[in-house]
């Protein structure tokens, strides 16, 4: 990675970058002081982690949308990345964001567990926003630059990007599911997408089933050759291979060890009555999520008395999400009745039995309710990775702890010693949540101890390095010739 512009004497705006990410969005929020001012502050996402210390070192670029519709701020550096924000107008976020992103893609990438929903006008918006920022980082890159563009937003940018800038060489990383070919071709948008993708040098999926998925649609949509890992296609080459996202371990087990986080643990427990079970779900508030499912599975539990309200306590941390898609307001009242329905049955005075807190919460108490939680369950019907698996194992620094883990996250091919479980199958659910509920510290520590060497070795910055190393080496054809 290398160019002949000086990061220290270029100012941001007119400088050209070795290194550029696209996402939809920049790593920062805009938040308000209480005295009224406005300011920037990092977002509390593993990506910016993993990427900061390589941007810093490389004098790299973020390009993403600030997140409020209308004009786009002047770029501006932030803790040492520099940052240029796209402009997304109200049609904008409709059509690409809400719209193509999040009603069309998001569904029908999660196997469809909600209809996808199909709009030329949407499509049309997704093409604009796309091709706005494939233009902003051709007008960015240094010569020969490493591109490396994330998500689901954004899958045209590689293809524009390469027709605009053959000199680039670009990454793309999928953050959620690739699906079946079946799937996938319902889409409209499929060979627009699959160019849009194969403009790449590399992409990367969560999941080997991402990977054969995308292979083999390039061979049977677009005729493409397969050779090992590399795809040949009329426009060049394309490597597809898996690449699983990962949690800053380290970070995670500091926040393990504060004192503070440790006596909020405690605090937590006593404040819900000193339960002897306590089961803990965080999730975005999203249907992929399973959590209709998770409660269900613990109703069905209290009903038939295997698990005794008295004893047992289940808090669901519920962020808010995507308000204004219809299918999100209809999952929030679906969730919000059965908890209800749950409580009105089995909470007594002064005691309930689900405590739901659709709110978001600093890093600091999620960990504290990872470690009070004697059970964690992560049942998703579909998803990439699922990162708070991830968190809560490796915040559990003595070896305690029970997590619940649906076969369908991508986490599962890693956190093997989980109790897995199909969340379709509610009997089986049901088991595994009583199992890991009275599993002995013994059972605990012996599942426990193998995930977390696992993450140990496979944190996120492992990961971000991975896929840029992969990126940075132009050894695409050798790769072909050796595996032919
Ligand atoms: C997508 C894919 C893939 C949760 N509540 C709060 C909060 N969180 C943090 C968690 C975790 C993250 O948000 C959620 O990550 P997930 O992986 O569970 O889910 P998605 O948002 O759906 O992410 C997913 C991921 O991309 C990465 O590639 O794993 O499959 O769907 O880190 O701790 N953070 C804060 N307050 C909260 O209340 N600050």
């Amino acid at each position: 990675m290398t160019s002949d512009h000086d990061p220290a004497t270029a100012s941001v705006g007119s400088a050209r970058y070795d290194l550029l990410v696209l996402a939809n969005r920049l790593p920062v929020d805009r938040v308000t002081d209480p005295a009224g001012g406005d300011r920037w502050q990092r977002s509390p996402g593993g990506l910016v982690t993993a990427l900061h210390p390589i941007m810093q070192q490389h004098a790299g670029a973020w390009i993403g949308w600030h997140g409020q519709p209308g004009p786009a701020p002047a770029p501006f550096t932030h803790d040492g990345i520099h940052l240029h924000p796209v402009e997304l107008s109200e049609h904008d976020v409709d059509g690409y964001y809400e719209g193509q992103s999040n009603a069309t893609i998001w569904p029908l990438y999660h196997d469809a567990v909600e209809q996808p929903v199909f709009d030329r006008g949407w499509r049309r918006s997704y093409h604009t926003v796309n091709e706005r920022f494939a233009a902003t980082a051709a007008r960015l890159a240094a010569p020969g630059a490493l591109v490396w563009v994330h998500d689901y937003h954004l899958q045209l940018v590689p293809g524009m990007l390469r027709r605009l800038r053959p000199d680039l060489r670009i990454g793309f990383f999928l953050h959620i599911p690739f699906p079946p070919v079946e799937l996938f071709c319902q889409m409209p948008l499929r060979d627009e997408i699959m160019r849009g993708l194969l403009g790449a040098d590399l992409v990367g999926f969560q999941h080997p089933h991402g990977t054969r998925n995308f292979q083999q649609l390039a061979v049977d949509l677009l005729g493409a050759k397969l050779t090992g890992d590399v795809i040949e296609h009329g426009e060049g080459t394309t490597t597809a291979a898996t690449f699983p996202i990962s949690i800053d371990v380290a970070t995670q087990q500091r926040l393990a060890d504060d004192p503070q986080v440790r006596t909020r643990a405690t605090e937590i427990r006593r404040e819900l009555g000193d339960p002897a079970t306590l089961i803990l779900g965080v999730d975005r508030l999203d249907y992929t999520k399973g959590i209709e499912h998770r409660l269900a599975a613990f109703g069905e539990l209290l009903n038939e008395g295997r698990l005794d309200p008295a004893q047992t306590v289940m808090v669901q941390v519920a962020v808010p999400s995507r308000q204004r898609i219809d299918h999100y307001q209809a999952l929030r009242e679906r969730v919000e009745r059965t908890v209800s329905r749950i409580n009105g049955v089995h909470a007594g005075i002064g005691r309930l039995c689900v405590h739901y807190l659709h709110q978001s919460y600093d890093r600091a108490e999620l960990a504290a309710l990872y470690l009070a939680a004697d059970v964690m369950a992560v049942t998703p019907l579909r998803d990439g990775m699922n990162l708070v698996a991830k968190e809560y194992v490796a915040t559990r620094a003595d070896g305690t702890g029970a997590l619940v883990l649906s076969e369908f996250a991508g986490a599962a091919a890693e956190l093997r010693q989980a109790w897995t479980v199909n969340p379709h199958d509610l009997d089986q659910l049901k088991d595994a949540i009583v199992a890991a509920a009275h599993a002995t510290p013994d059972e605990q520590i012996a599942r426990m101890q193998p995930m977390r060497a696992h993450l140990r070795r496979h944190d996120v910055n492992r990961w971000a390095a991975d896929f840029l190393s992969r990126l940075d080496r132009p050894v695409v054809q050798g790769q072909a010739e050796a595996a032919a």
